[in-house]
């Protein structure tokens, strides 16, 4: 390395096609102007009996749509392509290395089984880095002692698992998805790898069983709990909601009886937190989850590195936190970079993606597009952070990374009396009348605490960097119901939502302290609840007045149908061309696009609802809707990718309304054209609407399949089909006699 010139640790290259890509925005700017002029002036000349009030909400849909398009050209304009460089990190500061604390979150062991978070534990604690410098911490806010139970079980076998997946640089670290891998890619060659293979597996396999069978009896084995002096506070402990704080070192470096691994080398620190929990105290869930760790983990380690992760996101790639260093300790344009969002990837994906979770463009476009404009979002996991700009410290020009100041203050403690001190900081009263979860650490009140939390670090001058490597570097469960997608997204939405309108907006807040096009970007997503209206508007107006003889749209030999030909065109080809650029099928395209509408009309509906709700002081949902845990033959049709309805709730009765709609109004213009011969004329002058119902038709075919054909568990409910049902024609009904 030529020490005069100065080589940098990471580098940033722009997308390509971006001329070509700008233009055809702006040839559909043009296209969308025309839109809005031409029914700017067709109002006025439109009577009532035509239709007027329709063609005025046409109008508004439209202006909407537009500026929602506007405002998703940010994160298309400049995407930015980031790619770090591990050898020179380990060049220069192999030796000097700063201390990463990683931060796993697991809040119900009925939902998220112990097993797969000591996985998730295990996959970071074998982390390609020097084990005295890194710590993981688990904050069990279930407080639960199985999951205690499985930590410590999980200390034990790093004992043999770390040593192992070192010594023949396995990948990836987590047990669980190392042994599924080699099922598929083949037994390792190395006579001695395998040899310790068959015993590692033999103690994992045992392991296994064990924290299965406490998990199913609901109880910590005798023997365990006489071993262990930690299952004594669960003595103490009351219910889930009303605890002391259990905090419990399990590794740490400086434990003369406890810290190697059976090739004597040290092994990370490992701490297990509940924090106390009082039912007259409000716990602020993830983020308060967050905050405490934040405190107790500043006492225990104070690395200057924070790892986020959610408990089902195993780490794939063991080098990811050198990756992620490379972007933070660059000498150059380190200083400023607050933090490094990985994508969220998700292993549990079909083929074709039947509930769009994957959200590909997001995670391969929009995101390149907010990095080019100052960075990404922070959501939540898959992050890693800077411990000051985390605690709420302002960028500074002179603000420089200082990573040599390793903080040993605590050698001297005692291992217990660590315990001891770092327990108050988890307390329920310790965040009264502090800045915690104001200025200090993640933002409370929040239902997406990440993305506020994140904004107001960039506010605060710093940015952040997006890193998406084609190895994914953590892969976590998707949703496989379509009720557990829709209401991911309705707290998703209305979270993003109340962020708009919060003192934080991106929109108000934001002006001046971050770009033009970050504002923009971030408005994409707090506006995704409001496109609830223009959407329902166009899926259910222009549909009616098809069917009652009225046209909305230009005809075809008009003029002005060529702007609406150019955009429909135009954005179809474009999202299906997007679609393939992020790896996706065509069949997963159309499956996305009914999302897409599904999310639109009914999870962004009850978020706006909500919303509204709140505002006007009703504080909780009324729409609360519970989902169970899939049962075994849900989950067959889910690899079979046949969409998953299951329980009544009012989302799907919503849902299913429309498609019946859509195809009662198709169904009776379809008779007419056949019975009256004018059937061609009259498609001539109202094509678009008669394509507009034909889409909502064809997309919906899951639907009517749920909702007439099939027999299975996972069909729609037979309540919801017959309350859709009598919507739908009572809709019907009245819009024929008004
Ligand atoms: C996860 O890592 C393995 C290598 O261990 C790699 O083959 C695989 O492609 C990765 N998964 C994803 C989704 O990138
Ligand atoms: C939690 C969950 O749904 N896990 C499933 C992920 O997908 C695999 C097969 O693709 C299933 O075996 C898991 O049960």
């Amino acid at each position: 390395m030529g020490s005069l010139e100065y080589s940098p640790l990471f580098e940033t290259k722009r997308g390509r096609g971006r001329i070509i890509y700008r233009s055809f925005a702006i040839s559909l700017f043009v296209a969308i102007c025309f839109i809005w002029f031409y029914r700017f002036s067709h109002i006025l000349d439109t009577k009532f009996e035509d239709g007027k009030w329709a063609w005025l909400g046409m109008f508004g849909a439209e202006l909407w749509f537009g500026f929602y398009w506007i405002l998703t050209q940010a994160l298309r304009w400049t995407l930015v392509f980031r790619q770090p460089f591990v050898n020179r990190l380990s060049q220069r500061y192999e030796k000097r290395l700063p201390g990463v604390d990683i931060f796993v979150c697991t809040a119900d062991p009925d939902i998220e089984p112990p097993m797969m978070v000591i996985n998730t534990v295990l996959s970071v604690m074998a982390y390609d880095y020097p084990t005295e410098k890194l710590s993981v911490y688990l904050s069990d806010d279930g407080g639960s002692e199985i999951t205690f139970y499985a930590l410590l079980e999980a200390s034990n076998f790093a004992k043999h698992w770390l040593p192992f997946s070192k010594r023949f640089k396995v990948e990836p670290r987590s047990p669980a998805a190392y042994f599924k891998s080699i099922l598929s890619s083949g037994y390792p060659t190395d006579p001695l790898q395998l040899k310790e293979l068959a015993a590692i597996k033999k103690l994992y396999d045992e392991m296994e069983k064990r924290i299965e069978d406490a998990t199913k009896l609901g109880e910590v084995p005798k023997e365990a709990r006489l071993k262990h002096k930690g299952f004594s506070y669960w003595d103490s402990y009351f219910s889930r909601r009303d605890h002391d704080t259990i905090l419990q070192i399990l590794l740490h470096k400086k434990d003369p009886h406890n810290s190697k691994d059976i090739d004597g080398c040290v092994l990370p620190t490992l701490v297990y937190v509940a924090r106390e929990k009082r039912p007259q105290y409000f716990h602020n869930f993830k983020a308060g989850a967050m905050n405490s760790l934040l405190r107790v983990s500043s006492h225990i380690s104070n690395g200057k590195i924070i790892l986020n992760v959610d408990c089902d996101m195993y780490s794939n790639n063991s080098q990811s936190v050198r990756d992620s260093l490379c972007f933070l300790m660059d000498e150059e344009k380190g200083h400023e970079i607050a933090f490094v969002q990985f994508p969220q990837i998700f292993e549990n994906a079909t083929k074709n993606d039947l509930y769009g979770c994957c959200l590909l463009s997001i995670s391969e476009v929009e995101f390149h597009g907010a990095d080019g404009f100052g960075g990404p979002l922070y959501i939540g996991s898959g992050c890693f952070h800077k411990r000051e700009s985390l605690c709420g410290m302002k960028f500074t020009d002179q603000y420089r990374n200082d990573w040599n100041s390793e903080d040993d203050q605590f050698k001297e403690a005692f291992l217990h009396e660590l315990e001891e001190q770092s327990k108050t900081l988890a307390s329920c009263n310790y965040e009264e009348n502090t800045s915690w979860g104001k200025e200090i650490g993640l933002k409370y009140g929040c239902p997406v605490e990440d993305v506020i939390t994140g904004l107001s670090i960039q506010c605060k001058g710093w940015k952040s960097v997006y890193y998406n490597p084609s190895r994914k570097a953590f892969l976590g469960l998707a949703p496989t119901t379509l009720p557990q997608t829709l209401v991911q997204h309705k707290r998703w939405s209305e979270g993003d939502l109340q962020i708009l309108l919060s003192k934080y907006s991106p929109a108000w807040y934001g002006f001046g302290k971050i770009s033009l096009g970050l504002q923009m970007g971030y408005c994409v997503y707090c506006l995704w609840a409001p496109n609830c209206l223009a959407t329902l508007y166009y899926s259910i107006i222009p549909s009616l007045y098809l069917r009652k003889g009225i046209p909305l749209f230009p005809k075809m030999s008009s003029p002005w149908f060529i702007p609406f030909a150019y955009v429909i065109v135009g954005e179809t080809t474009y999202s299906l061309l997007e679609f393939f650029f992020c790896w996706g099928t065509f069949q997963g395209w159309w499956n996305e696009l009914r999302i897409w509408l599904y999310k639109r009309t009914s999870s962004y509906l009850f978020a706006c609802i909500d919303t509204i709700l709140k505002l006007f002081g009703f504080s909780d949902s009324t729409f609360i809707i519970t989902t169970k845990v899939t049962a075994e033959d849900a989950s067959k049709r889910y690899e079979k990718e046949i969409m998953e309805f299951g329980v009544s709730s009012p989302m799907l009765t919503i849902l299913a309304t429309l498609a019946l709609l859509n195809l009662f109004c198709s169904l009776s213009v379809l008779k007419d054209a056949v019975i009256w011969k004018g059937g061609l004329e009259a498609f001539e002058t109202m094509v678009l609407q008669v394509l507009l119902s034909g889409f909502l038709v064809l997309i919906n075919f899951p639907l009517y399949q749920g909702l007439f054909l099939r027999k299975d568990n996972g069909r729609l409910p037979i309540s919801v089909s017959i309350k859709s049902i009598v919507l739908s024609l009572s809709v019907l009904i009245s819009f024929s006699f008004a």
